[in-house]
């Protein structure tokens, strides 16, 4: 396991008196004197986001709740903006433990596990309420499959419903033909593939200079990445399909998860419960 995602420094005396506490408290079976020496634990954790996206906040909040709740003895260290690692590495990264945490855009990993992108099939779903259905009933399945890749599931955290922005008005299937179609999963390639378009796979955090660069005539995405990429600039129209309403995953390292102390495990629980309800508030408020 690298170390740059784990680190520890010495428990300070103050907070190994509240983790004595805590511990007591939360029933965990270690002596004080265990706490004591207990050091604190830093994990890194990616974001593929800008920090000014809800979902890059609502992760920070998440992270700071678990620096409360363990009274600082498992701090999260969010690395907005994919600057750890381009968001396809996250997945595979969490596997082998070289990342403790990381967010990672659902129905991007479509191609290599197919349940993963049950929540992009266009039309499934209608609106918050069904795409909350739909995750209930594929939690479980999700989490074991990831489970087996060594990922533990933390929460899930909704996107407003995606449409789709051109420069140009697109009244039929042939407007789309030879146009450079932004692509983020299985379900847009498929789209721009049956459409003659160009796809171009663009993550979201690079949208923006690509936009600029003239390298994206259409984009099927929420209308919250159209702001944050300020496709405005270049893209006039835009039709509000609501075509799915697809997920971000925060997950950990499951090798990571297995060394953390139990309290440690229900604080990270509590506030990731806490994440996915605001997580779902925040797409809807977004939209
Ligand atoms: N924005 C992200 C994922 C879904 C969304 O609305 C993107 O376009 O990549």
């Amino acid at each position: 396991m690298s170390d740059w995602n784990v680190s520890t420094t010495p428990a300070s005396p103050s907070r190994r008196k509240l983790l004595a506490a805590m511990g007591a408290g939360a029933g965990v079976a270690w002596s004080g004197s265990a706490l004591a020496q207990t050091p604190a634990t830093t994990l890194k954790c990616s974001g593929a986001y800008t920090d000014a996206l809800f979902h890059t906040q609502n992760l920070q909040q998440f992270a700071s709740q678990v620096g409360s709740l363990t009274q600082g003895a498992t701090k999260i260290e969010v690395v907005s903006n994919s600057k750890l690692m381009p968001m396809k590495d996250v997945l595979p990264a969490l596997g082998k433990g070289d990342l403790a945490l990381g967010e990672i855009f659902m129905s991007n990993f479509g191609q290599q596990y197919p349940l993963l992108a049950i929540d992009s099939l266009p039309f499934i779903v209608r609106g918050f309420p069904e795409a909350q259905r739909l995750w209930e009933a594929t939690r479980q399945p999700i989490q074991d499959l990831l489970q087996k890749q060594g990922v533990h599931v933390l929460y899930a955290a909704a996107w407003p419903g995606q449409g789709l922005f051109s420069r140009a008005p697109i009244n039929k299937l042939e407007d789309l033909k030879g146009l450079k179609f932004r692509v983020n999963n299985d379900a847009t390639k498929y789209i721009a593939e049956v459409a003659g378009a160009l796809p171009v796979d663009i993550a979201a955090n690079n949208l923006a200079k690509a936009i600029q660069a003239g390298n994206v005539d259409v984009m099927v995405t929420s209308s919250t990445t159209g702001v944050d990429s300020q496709a405005w600039n270049a893209m006039g129209y835009f039709i509000d399909m609501r075509a799915w309403i697809p997920k971000n995953l925060v997950c950990i390292s499951a090798q990571v998860w297995a060394k953390l102390p139990a309290a440690t495990k229900t604080a990270m629980e509590t506030a990731a419960k806490q994440a996915e309800a605001r997580s779902w508030q925040l797409a809807k408020d977004a939209d």
